[in-house]
């Protein structure tokens, strides 16, 4: 028999998406007749536009030709696409070398741990999505999990709160060797503005730390004033990872596409550059994005693209507004919803997960329970502004029924 590897025994629970579906699972076999409705998991649901689907269609028509025809590619993805998303989304700001394309964020988020290994330190939000830590547990650069505060031991919590401005006290913080850090945040939905990024910045590079960005959300920052990248911060480029992706803001969550910005001037101690192992990782246990979804990505990224990216975000963002009004009317403080697509409303001396069960068993509605992002959440839930308008609409008719 082969030991199982103890550092996934460090993981006290399942994943916590799948636990939600497990739950609404039991909720539907209890209440046959109920329409569930979601505003839980951060899942796009608003068809892809012809502009897109007939880019796709057409890649996936021309692998049938001999001209058309293409395998294996670069892993690092097409040049073409490479070059759009430095020139489009960060004006030229990166070089187009230093964006490697992939199958998502959240998978290179998993590769992103395998480069850095085991023997790093690691500062989250708390607040934070799940991945940062539960794939640091399961590299084994966490430490083990103490069940008094709900935190592994190894592992740097910032927490992230109303009181704070979601920004943590950089100068009560120990040094660790990486900082994740989430702008437009899931799940506060805060963003950080210009001044906080170059203090963090500024922070890491008194540290020699190394900042993991993840900018998943940032075409929902409809404020000018407000940084949609790291790299618009001086210094960036010296201590800073950015990953992306193309599912929240086009809805490529099933097709699957994203990409990692590694600046050439990004070293380790030794002198070398990150981007080196990151190419030397991402060739070897990644083998490049789906062609024919590159296709559809460069779509997204070309002027008739880049207008419908803006018009989807902003259906988006009605919705985010509807629940947040709900709230309001709920006499329910929230946050974020406004440059972001979640929104965190607090219940103060509740459990989440209690709260989570009341609105999935009295209104059918689903959430997400902000204990499931980090002790920080305790007592808070998060609304994905993700959904159908008329779904929202039902949705927040329903939980205006309840009261807390
Ligand atoms: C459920 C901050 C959602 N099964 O689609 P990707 O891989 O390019 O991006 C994933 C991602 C990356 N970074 C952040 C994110 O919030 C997400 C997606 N998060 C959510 O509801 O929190 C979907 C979660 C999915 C998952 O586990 O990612």
């Amino acid at each position: 028999m082969v030991a199982r590897n103890s550092n996934l025994a460090k993981l006290p629970g399942g994943y916590l998406f799948p636990e939600i579906g497990r739950r609404r699972k039991a909720c539907q076999e209890q209440n046959p007749g109920a329409r569930i409705i979601s505003l839980g998991i951060g899942n796009t649901t608003e068809p892809l536009t012809p502009h897109i689907t007939e880019a796709l269609a057409r890649a996936a028509a021309g692998l049938g030709t001999a001209e058309g025809y293409s395998g294996y590619g670069d892993e690092q993805g097409f040049a073409s696409l490479r070059q759009a998303i430095a020139d489009k989304l960060y004006q030229g700001r990166v070089g187009a070398d230093e964006v490697l394309t992939s199958d998502g964020a959240k998978c290179d988020i998993g590769r992103l741990q395998l480069l850095f290994g085991n023997q790093v330190t690691v500062a989250v939000q708390d607040p934070s999505y799940p991945v940062y830590v539960d794939g640091s547990v399961i590299m084994g650069a966490s430490g083990d999990f103490d069940s008094a505060s709900g935190q592994y031991q190894g592992i740097v919590y910032m927490p992230c709160l109303p009181e704070n401005q979601f920004f943590p006290d950089l100068g009560a913080l120990p040094r660790t060797d990486l900082i994740y850090f989430c702008s437009p945040n899931n799940p506060t939905g805060a963003v950080a503005t210009r001044e906080q990024l170059a203090q963090l910045v500024e922070f890491a590079l008194a540290n020699r730390s190394i900042i993991i960005f993840d900018s998943a959300y940032s075409e929902y920052i409809a404020d000018p004033s407000l940084p949609r990248s790291i790299f618009e911060i001086e210094g960036a480029r010296r201590c800073a990872v950015e990953v992306s992706s193309f599912s929240k803001p086009v809805g490529f969550t099933g097709l699957r596409l994203g990409w990692t910005v590694c600046p050439r001037d990004l070293v380790f101690d030794d002198g070398s550059p990150v981007l080196k192992d990151w190419n030397r990782i991402m060739t070897t246990v990644f083998n490049g994005a789906s062609n024919v979804v590159q296709h559809g990505g460069l779509a997204a990224v070309d002027d008739t693209g880049l207008a419908e990216m803006r018009r989807t975000v902003a259906y988006y963002m009605e919705n985010a507004a509807l629940i947040k009004r709900c709230l309001e009317e709920m006499g329910i403080e929230s946050h974020g919803g406004v440059n972001a697509p979640y929104i965190w409303a607090r219940f103060p001396g509740c459990k989440s997960w209690d709260v989570f069960a009341r609105i999935l068993n009295e209104a059918f509605v689903v959430c997400t329970p902000g204990s499931g992002f980090g002790p920080a959440g305790e007592g808070f839930i998060r609304f994905s502004a993700f959904g159908h308008r008329a779904d929202v609409v039902e949705a927040t008719e329903r939980l205006k029924k309840l009261s807390f």
